[in-house]
């Protein structure tokens, strides 16, 4: 069985092989390709536990046979959310070497996301932390026990962390080797911001994630000396492979496990681990840039990336002084196109630009509402195809009728115009979706939770601006008197919902603005909720 997936027009898929974008290699040859002496190299250091390049290669070989003496198969599929431990990438790839294919659901998704992408990918497989009883619970009833495999604490044997919920040990005796993957087809299901109400799936292939890690590792100039620290959630497009630990792998470097963002968990790894490379949302380098007073030495630190949301030239113009290395401005999505300013871009261009597309082969168009082109530095909306460019989410003709072009051309929904030099500059966004500091949330899933509580008539989800975040969310609510915004987070933790989903602010309203068709009008939504905002902000100052 093969996971089905829109394919590129065989035109396409011919020209990205014959310039030797798709080599035809499965994505575990980022850690397979380091032979010898190359393999005895540290590819993790998490905690104090130390795993080479031949420990990754084994333990997944050996996690990859317990996988398939459970009966799992090329073409089943798996539903994965685990911290960041170094066991993340042992999963991941045991599950690439028996053709499993995964859904690496984030460790803020609660059991709403969980329980959406499991309707979705009806999952032969879960992997989760044992941290978490009721959601293993749950996720017990979807697989059965024997398809449920738990992350305790840390063992010294890589693997000896896992155990399966029905007590069963980690046998290691699947007959025969492990059919090799095909290379064009699915490797796993990324996972899109999202728009329309249901957390949308991306199927990458092997081919296409592997040149999008690949052309990063060139972009990047990364080589063996490089220890990446990996600090935003693993399964994240960014910090897997721009070029993320998937690129560091295939350079040959150290990927560093943080179990969190913050400078009091990752400014002691940096010192301690030399650490050179580090990808950041932009809150997360203000807070970075209000740390860094030299109580730890970040000396060792050469390039800060960041990326997820827009990163105001204020911001970025404090990098160098502040943390006493260079900027990296990425502009991604989990759809595929990624944009990197060079290191060898002048500083106006690192400062005010998101940087340009990584491939030469990958095509842009900044469009008006009516489809035309926007004259040089106009605001447009940006289309998109290309060599890791997908072509469709999983199992949403509707959805992928109106967001791909009869040519192919994928709209990302952002605001966009383009720089003298040739750089993207990203201006807003025209999708219903918050952009909460890089995790975004799709506005219509939270107004339909919303809608779902007895006192709730209607809910209108929008962005307010914020100094750090640079977005947070605001909820319109017609509700009675009365009603609490306490109660309604309540409600929707309830519902299993992410907790940064959770609107950062309520309002009650008796009605909402409509505009001329009927639709809720968000544009004067969010005018009363910016200028609310500063009022509250006048205030309390
Ligand atoms: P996702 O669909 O979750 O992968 O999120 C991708 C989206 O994040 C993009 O379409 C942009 O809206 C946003 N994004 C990513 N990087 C940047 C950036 N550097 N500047 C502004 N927006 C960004
Ligand atoms: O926000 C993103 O999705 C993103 C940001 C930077 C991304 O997917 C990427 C780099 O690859």
């Amino acid at each position: 069985m093969t996971i089905p997936f829109t394919p590129w027009p065989a035109a396409f898929a011919e020209r990205y092989r014959a310039k030797g974008y798709w080599t035809g290699d499965p994505l575990t040859d980022v850690i397979d390709r380091h032979r010898g002496a190359a393999a005895e190299t540290t590819a993790i250091l998490c905690g104090e536990r130390r795993f080479r390049y031949a420990d990754l290669q084994c333990l997944s070989v050996r996690l990859a046979a317990a996988f398939r003496a459970r009966g799992l198969r090329p073409g089943d599929t798996a539903l994965v959310r685990l911290p960041n431990r170094a066991e993340f990438y042992l999963v991941f790839f045991a599950l690439l070497r028996c053709g499993v294919v995964p859904v690496n659901a984030l460790n803020s998704h609660g059991v709403y996301e969980l329980t959406a992408y499991a309707r979705q990918i009806e999952p032969a497989l879960a992997v989760l932390s044992a941290g978490d009883p009721s959601l293993a619970a749950l996720m017990g009833q979807t697989v059965g026990p024997e398809r449920l495999l738990l992350l305790g604490a840390p063992a010294d044997d890589g693997i000896g962390g896992f155990a399966w919920a029905d007590g069963g040990a980690l046998a290691e005796d699947a007959p025969g080797a492990a059919p090799a993957a095909d290379p064009s087809g699915v490797a796993f299901f990324q996972l899109s911001g999202g728009s329309t109400g249901t957390p949308k799936l991306i199927p990458r292939t092997h081919d296409d994630y592997l040149y999008s890690v690949r052309r990063s590792v060139e972009i990047c100039g990364l080589d063996g000396s490089c220890r990446f620290l990996c600090a935003l959630p693993a399964p994240h497009n960014f910090t897997l492979s721009s070029p993320g630990a998937l690129g560091v792998f295939h350079a040959g470097g150290t990927v560093v496990m943080a179990g969190d963002p913050s400078p009091a968990t990752c400014f002691p790894l940096i010192a301690r681990h030399r650490v050179t490379w580090v990808a950041l949302v932009p809150p997360m380098l203000s807070v970075w840039l209000e740390a860094a007073d030299g109580a730890e030495d970040l000396s060792s630190l050469e390039v800060v990336q960041v990326g997820g949301a827009k990163l105001s030239p204020a911001v970025a113009e404090r990098v160098p002084e502040r943390l006493g290395c260079r900027l990296q401005q990425v502009f991604g999505m989990a759809e595929g196109l990624v944009n990197y300013t060079r290191l060898d871009d002048d500083p106006w261009t690192v400062v005010n630009t998101q940087g340009r597309p990584m491939s030469p082969d990958d095509e842009i168009r900044i469009l008006d509402a009516a489809g035309h082109p926007v004259p040089p530095g106009a605001v447009g909306e940006l289309w998109t195809r290309g060599p890791y460019t997908f072509r469709g989410y999983y199992k949403a003709d509707a959805h992928n009728a109106r967001v791909f072009d009869a040519e192919g051309f994928y709209c990302s929904g952002d605001l966009v115009s383009l720089a003298p030099g040739g750089n993207l500059v990203v201006c807003g966004r025209n999708k219903d979706q918050i952009n909460r500091g890089g995790e975004k949330i799709d506005a219509q899933e939270v107004e339909d939770l919303l809608a779902g509580h007895p006192a709730v008539g209607h809910a209108a989800v929008v962005a307010i601006p914020d100094a750090l975040m640079g977005e947070r969310s605001c909820a319109f609510v017609i509700a009675p008197p009365g009603t609490k915004p306490s109660e309604l987070r309540r409600f929707l933790r309830g519902q299993g919902l992410a907790d940064f989903k959770l609107p950062d602010r309520f309002v009650f309203v008796r009605d909402l603005p409509k505009t001329a068709v009927g639709k809720v009008d968000k544009q004067t939504l969010r005018e009363r909720a910016r200028q609310d905002n500063v009022l509250m902000e006048t205030t309390a100052s």
